[in-house]
């Protein structure tokens, strides 16, 4: 039944089309979420239980001329969401590893809501010293949202708060101002690669239409080894190329894939063929796929046997559809994708992720025979447009341009620099916090906060000089990608500069440059990070202060310094290890 292909033990695959076998699951089904089971639940237009009468709760906002950004209807509703976050053994590839996750599942519960909602996640810290681990801090980031009128919920520690302290609680309550795929994580150092993300999708106007939507199809590179050690040969100081760019031992779909055993480490707790993600495909209709890559640090090409996909969005940006055969997502990126099962009705097929080697290190080395030829790049920013136009303000009141490096210190602990500064983040004092104390000076240099004052439009350039691409993600804000090439910005060229790409992510290639230009239009301190999780915990990463003078009149809310206060009372008896440079 299942069409040969292949067999490449590291590849995660799907199976589309009418499939009747079981595979073994060494995961109990309830702590999966149902997800890549082809059973697995599909996902509404919408959600209904909206007391609005006139049915979609966003009304006639739909088709041109409707920015979802600083456009969202008012709902009057809030989704209610609990999250307990702890440690636990679990084998999602077959292989049994500690991890921390959310309600003892991996991937983490979905949140869902309707553009206009308020969502509200109570965050209960319960990451104590067991399953070979210790107790440490958590915070949680909405991908994308903007956070607006809301930057305390931004969820970065030492950023929008102080971390939150085992044994204590803290909720989110933030607007969903935007509609389309996202996720959720923990930002708290490179933590939520122990297992702390899961899919977040708004629903909101469809500027194309499809009839089923799939949900979540969830890609990402997969470690065995405990988050902390696999910081540690990032930033350590081994020489060894193959030690200082770690390698991924799996590659998952929606928490799923096969592991080969003999490969497992001495000791370990291994079980074969521990199940594919699959998907079914009703014939004839037309699925909405929702990718997004919520990898550590892998850039992945997905594409499926036998069909063509028509993306729709990036992050969270409608775009103009166009055909694609396979599409790149890098760590942090989402690509919506609408394929048409108009297949053979009770075949299966292959969903291909995958890795890159080009552009990743990952330990399953059977090599494709059909690899793409890749430069670790997003698609060419001509060929993407959004689908509500903007221009390009060519007249940007702030140009930065920061240079991207790698070094070796004097200690001998890899380190990113931008523009000569490696951050470095204190938990204990969030920038934020300081900002609304009307102290936005900043005075250690390892903060790395740029202040853009009341600048309205800002330009940042990025060139790196090392041989590393970087998906960039800028909080609070969605840019347009006024560049990117090899070497270094010519100060003029501008791609589609009548509509550029627009989106939340975006990758820089290696020795090239990346121009992203957004407008001050949310007052905060937003870190501008690399998304490779081993990256940001080696500094890649600044801090934007945005119009300051308006935070310092504002009052913060009592549950911000009620988390600095427990963070401080528990770090007086217990030692921080904060083994990198914290988000
Ligand atoms: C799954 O079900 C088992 C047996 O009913 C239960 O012990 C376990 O706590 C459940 N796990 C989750 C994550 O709900
Ligand atoms: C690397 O660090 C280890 C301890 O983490 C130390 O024992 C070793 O001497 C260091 N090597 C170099 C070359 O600095
Ligand atoms: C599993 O790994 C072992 C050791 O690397 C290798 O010899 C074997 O061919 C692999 N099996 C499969 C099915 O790939
Ligand atoms: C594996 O277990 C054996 C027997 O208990 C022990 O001798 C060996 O040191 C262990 N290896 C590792 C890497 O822990
Ligand atoms: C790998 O990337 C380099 C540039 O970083 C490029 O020159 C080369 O062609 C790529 N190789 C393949 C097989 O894609
Ligand atoms: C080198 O970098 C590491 C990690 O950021 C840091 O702990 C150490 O203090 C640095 N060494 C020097 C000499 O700055
Ligand atoms: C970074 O350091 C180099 C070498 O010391 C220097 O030439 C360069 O001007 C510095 N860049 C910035 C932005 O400070
Ligand atoms: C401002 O914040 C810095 C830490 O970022 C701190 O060292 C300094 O004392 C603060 N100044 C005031 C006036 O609070
Ligand atoms: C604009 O930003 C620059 C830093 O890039 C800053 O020096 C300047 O004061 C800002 N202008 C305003 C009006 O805030
Ligand atoms: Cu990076």
């Amino acid at each position: 039944m299942i069409r040969k292909t292949r067999a490449l033990a590291c590849m995660a695959s799907i199976f589309s089309g009418v499939f009747g076998a079981s595979l073994t699951s060494r995961m109990p089904q309830n702590a999966t979420n149902g997800w890549g089971t082809i059973d697995a639940p599909m996902y509404p237009d919408y959600l209904t239980d909206n007391p609005l009468p006139s049915g979609k709760p966003w009304g006639h906002r739909q088709g041109h001329g409707n920015d979802p950004y600083g456009n969202a209807p008012v709902t009057g509703v809030t989704r209610y969401y609990d999250f307990d976050v702890r440690r636990a053994t679990l084998a999602p590839d077959g292989y049994e590893k500690s991890g921390i996750f959310v309600n003892g599942q991996f991937p983490g519960p979905a949140i869902e809501a309707n553009w206009g909602d308020w969502i509200e996640v109570r965050v209960h810290n319960n990451i104590e010293d067991t399953d070979g681990g210790k107790a440490e801090g958590t915070a949680m980031h909405f991908h994308g949202i903007t956070q607006k009128g809301t930057p305390w919920f931004d969820g970065v520690p030492g950023f929008s708060q102080c971390p939150i302290a085992p044994g204590s609680s803290f909720t989110y309550r933030f607007r969903a101002d935007v509609y389309g795929t996202s996720w959720w994580h923990s930002h708290y150092s490179a933590q939520y690669t122990a297992g702390l993300w899961g899919p977040m999708i708004i629903y909101g106007p469809k500027h194309v239409p499809y009839d089923v939507d799939l949900g979540p199809v969830m890609l990402g590179d997969y470690y065995h080894s405990e988050y902390h050690d696999v910081v540690e040969s990032a930033s350590g100081n081994s020489t060894d190329f193959n030690v200082y760019v770690p390698w991924s031992d799996n590659n998952l779909i929606n928490g799923k894939n096969n592991y080969n055993c003999s490969m497992a480490a001495e000791n370990s707790t291994c079980y074969a063929n521990a199940g594919l993600a699959q998907f079914r495909f009703q014939p004839g209709k037309t699925h909405r796929l929702r990718l997004m890559n919520t990898g550590a640090a892998a850039l992945i090409h997905f594409s499926l046997d036998g069909h063509k996909m028509k993306v729709i969005a990036n992050d969270f940006e409608p775009v103009v559809p166009y055909d694609a055969d396979f599409v790149t997502l890098h760590v942090g990126q989402r690509t919506d994708v609408l394929v048409t099962a108009n297949a053979s009705p009770a075949a299966t097929y292959w969903m291909r992720s995958t890795i890159s080697l080009n552009c990743s290190h990952h330990k399953c080395r059977g090599a494709r025979a059909d690899e793409k030829t890749f430069l670790c790049k997003n698609d060419d920013l001509e060929k993407t447009v959004p689908f509500f136009p903007k221009k390009v303000d060519l007249h940007p009141d702030a140009v930065e341009t920061i240079t991207v490096d790698l070094f070796t210190n004097a200690t001998g602990s890899h380190i990113w620099t931008m523009n000569n500064v490696t951050q470095y983040t204190n938990y204990n004092s969030p920038l934020l916090l300081e900002a609304y104390k009307g102290n936005f000076t900043f005075p250690d240099p390892k903060a790395n906060v740029y202040d853009f004052g009341a600048n309205k439009t800002v330009r940042i350039v990025l060139n790196t000089v090392y041989q590393s691409a970087h998906p960039m993600h800028l909080h609070g804000h969605s840019f347009q990608v006024l560049a990117e090439g090899p070497g270094a910005w010519d100060g003029k060229t501008i791609i589609n500069p009548h509509n550029p790409v627009r989106r939340d992510t975006h990758t820089q290639r290696r020795y090239g440059h990346l121009v992203i230009q957004f407008t001050m239009d949310n007052p905060g301190v937003w870190s501008y990070h690399c998304h490779i999780a081993w990256h940001a915990s080696m500094g890649l990463n600044i801090g934007i202060l945005e119009r300051p003078a308006e935070l310092a009149k504002k009052q913060v809310p009592f549950v911000i310094d009620q988390t600095c206060h427990d963070w401080d009372r528990w770090t007086k008896t217990h030692v921080v290890d904060q083994v990198d440079a914290g988000i």
